[in-house]
């Protein structure tokens, strides 16, 4: 195998984001964009020669691209092996699975997640280490530190591999395997949830929906729901993975999945309505007439996760992203386990999930999961919760209301502005934080008493590290907040996205609608941070 250096210039905005380098594909497309970025990142690593690399994506455009250059520039840089799925395919928590189970030195996961994909949609690459999770911090700085100097890579000028076949090939001295892309995530599943009590659920009558997003999970969930718990055919929609999704947008919420949403909210609808996203690690979940917001969903699935095999000795505790809602602490604190508050993006959880702090995470935005792998993981939301109905033999809707009956409710909302000046947006927060220090123990109305007022900076309590500036939190003396925040996953301009909460108690009133019963903290963010004002908008682009 001759090893080829070729040199190449630096691109100055190689900075990976909340996760991982998302960028259009017309960005992605420029010379040697993709090769600079992976050999970065290898340039970062220390002691892979020989070893695994996983490689996999959700197969949007452009994943059999750049799937070929990665294998070649893993061989070029020493790698031993690479477990490919099959068609190049892997869903994220899948990706995280197979680096755990066949103990890779890491992955590369090819996906831009809920983002639109297709020539004019985005692209995206992320490192994920050997416990299966993304990249922790110190890592995603080096990469963007080298990926500003870069001016070599390491390739071998080999044909193609053949993605379509399982088997083994070799690329030069490195072997490539190319696996079967369910087949060890469909087995764990099978070890963490009481397979017989969904089917036994199934055979009862019982009737679902999986919209499944012309992306990575249709694989996963006709294997999974239909093939193994005998959910009837046609349970899994759009279940074939397309490159740009069938010209959707897979965003698991209530937006793009507004169809199957009006479904489950008729009287002959069926019984439970679920989504995935892009790459499989984001989840919808909606019972007949009972939307579940994902923070009142990681709530539930932690107070009633030991119904589930897998979880039967109870969980560890429990830890939520800032902007989350509060829901899951109430939950924490009654079962008197450990409750933790990260910054936004799952690569934070890995360090508390690998010391065995916590067992359960989640985010307000649509990701839940466990300790079974170190990513989000949609499937296995919805198992969860069918794992849960098939022992409860209750609704979505009676279990809720009995949880908001025992806990009370966090009455919970997010409103994002898309593609907003990008300038505009960052001043904007500067501003409001530098309204911070004189708001505690400001009033507003009758009822908004401001407790504290910061921009979050997380201290890792296994190792130590900080992460400042990770959005401004608001808090009032009545568990209310407003977080504001700006993404770190968009591709265009600038995304604000505003957090509003507001808790109501157990004994207190839980049929308000959610919009109207966060008026007064919509109105108040407004005031504080003029964000209609400043951008011109006059209404947010999506309210989740
Ligand atoms: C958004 C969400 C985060 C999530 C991240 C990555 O980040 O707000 O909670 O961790 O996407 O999720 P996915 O891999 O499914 O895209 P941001 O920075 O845009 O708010």
């Amino acid at each position: 195998m001759t090893i080829q250096t070729i040199k190449t210039t630096p691109y100055d905005d190689q900075k990976p984001g909340t996760s991982g380098l998302r960028k259009r594909v017309t960005v992605y497309a420029q010379p040697n964009y993709v090769e600079n970025y992976i050999q970065s990142i290898f340039d970062s690593l220390d002691g892979f020669a020989g070893e695994t690399l996983v490689i996999g994506g959700d197969g949007r455009y452009y994943n059999d691209v750049v799937i070929q250059k990665a294998i070649r520039i893993a061989a070029a840089n020493g790698f031993g092996r690479v477990l490919v799925g099959q068609g190049g395919l892997l869903s994220t928590p899948a990706a995280s699975h197979v680096i755990r189970h066949h103990k890779a030195f890491g992955g590369l996961v090819l996906s831009a997640s809920h983002n639109p994909g297709g020539p004019d949609g985005d692209f995206g690459l992320k490192y994920n280490i050997g416990n299966g999770g993304p990249a922790p911090e110190k890592i995603t700085d080096a990469v963007f530190a080298r990926s500003k100097v870069i001016d070599s890579y390491k390739t071998v000028d080999t044909p193609d591999i053949a993605l379509g076949q399982i088997g083994t090939q070799h690329v030069g001295d490195m072997v490539v395997e190319v696996i079967d892309p369910v087949a060890d995530y469909a087995a764990l599943m099978a070890t963490l949830f009481d397979f017989d009590a969904i089917r036994a659920l199934f055979a009862g009558g019982f009737r679902m929906t999986f919209d499944a997003m012309n992306a990575i999970t249709g694989p996963y969930a006709h294997v999974l729901l239909e093939d193994t718990l005998g959910a009837p055919k046609g349970t899994v929609v759009n279940g074939t993975p397309s490159p740009d999704f069938g010209g959707g947008h897979p965003d698991p919420n209530l937006v793009y999945c507004k169809d199957m949403h009006d479904l489950l909210m008729t009287a002959d609808g069926p019984d439970f309505g679920a989504a995935s996203d892009g790459d499989g690690d984001r989840n919808l979940i909606i019972g007949k007439n009972r939307f579940v917001t994902p923070s009142d969903s990681l709530a539930l699935l932690a107070a009633n996760a030991s119904l589930a095999p897998g979880y039967a000795g109870g969980i560890a505790g429990i830890a939520r992203s800032m902007p989350t809602s509060a829901a899951a602490d109430r939950v924490a604190e009654k079962l008197g386990i450990e409750m933790h508050e990260t910054p936004t993006g799952w690569k934070f959880f890995g360090n508390l999930l690998d010391a065995g702090r916590v067992t359960i995470c989640g985010e307000e935005s649509a990701g839940t999961g466990s300790n079974h792998v170190r990513e989000k993981d949609g499937l296995w939301a919805v198992l969860l919760w069918l794992n849960i109905l098939a022992v409860r033999k209750q609704s979505v809707d009676q279990i809720v209301r009995e949880h908001w009956a025992t806990y009370g409710r966090n009455y919970y909302t997010r409103h994002d502005y898309e593609e907003v000046d990008a300038a505009i947006a960052g001043k904007l927060v500067d501003d409001l934080r530098a309204q911070l220090p004189a708001l505690p123990g400001k009033s507003f109305g009758e009822d908004l008493q401001v407790a504290y007022a910061d921009d979050f900076t997380y201290l890792d309590p296994i190792d130590g590290s900080t992460s400042a500036k990770q959005g401004i939190r608001i808090g009032f003396t009545d568990g209310s907040r407003i977080v504001v925040r700006l993404s770190g996953t968009g591709t265009v301009g600038a995304t604000l996205r505003v957090y509003l909460e507001r808790y109501e108690a157990a004994d207190g009133r839980h049929d308000l609608d959610t919009q109207l019963a966060l008026e007064p903290l919509i109105a108040l963010a407004e005031e504080l941070s003029g964000i209609k004002k400043r951008t011109g908008r006059e209404a947010p682009s999506v309210i989740t």
